[in-house]
């Protein structure tokens, strides 16, 4: 299998995470690429032309990083999104759920970082008020829910733990530790993987 993805890009990193958790390293071939450069070979896996993106052993490929990460959950048993069924399904839509939140975090922050990289009499203030009103709105949902995230790693865990760090290495004046003392200390522990240190972006 490949995975293009790039190292900045924090959709990316989930995944990564998700094949360092799993201990898949070797079963995967990682290139490493910017989707704003000419990248044929992504645009030909994947016509959005986006990271993280992955071609299976078959040359078939998967987009985007919730579909990636379902995929590589199904290859080893310690699963990090719990399987339907009657007793895990409260658990799993927990999961996806904060998967989705998460995402949705990075969508908004990504979109501001984007939006201030343009001329800036094209840059739209009101965007970007929209945007940073749904990172804090979020972020005040993720502090005061902390305690709903499974007591067992599994995806939440590290869909929050990429969202954190991409505000920490992106937009480090929302100062979102000002705002969130449980994700603060949640943050400090799970920041200390080898996971994470290992996906660092640079
Ligand atoms: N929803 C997608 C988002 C992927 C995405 O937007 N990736 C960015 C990099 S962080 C990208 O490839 N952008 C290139 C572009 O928009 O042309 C996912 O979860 O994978």
């Amino acid at each position: 299998m490949k995975l293009y993805y790039s190292k900045t890009s924090p959709y990316s990193r989930k995944v990564r995470l998700m094949i360092y958790e799993k201990g898949l390293q070797q079963a995967i071939i990682s290139v490493a690429c910017n989707p704003f450069d000419e990248a044929p070979d992504l645009e030909t896996a994947n016509p959005l032309g986006k990271v993280p993106t992955m071609i299976l052993d078959d040359g078939s490929s998967l987009y985007d990083s919730p579909v990636i990460c379902a995929y590589l959950d199904t290859l080893t048993s310690d699963r990090l999104i719990p399987e339907s069924g009657p007793d895990t399904n409260r658990e799993r839509w927990n999961v996806l759920r904060w998967e989705a939140l998460c995402d949705g975090v990075l969508d908004a922050a990504y979109n501001i970082v984007m939006e201030r990289r343009r001329d800036t009499r094209e840059q739209s203030d009101s965007w970007i008020k929209q945007w940073k009103s749904q990172v804090i709105r979020s972020l005040d949902h993720m502090e005061a829910e902390i305690d709903t995230l499974p007591e067992r790693l599994s995806l939440a865990q590290l869909s929050l733990g990429t969202t954190l760090g991409y505000l920490d290495f992106r937009l480090q004046e929302l100062d979102w530790r000002s705002q969130c003392p449980a994700l603060t200390v949640w943050y400090g522990d799970f920041s200390a993987r080898k996971a994470m240190q290992n996906t660092r972006p640079e």
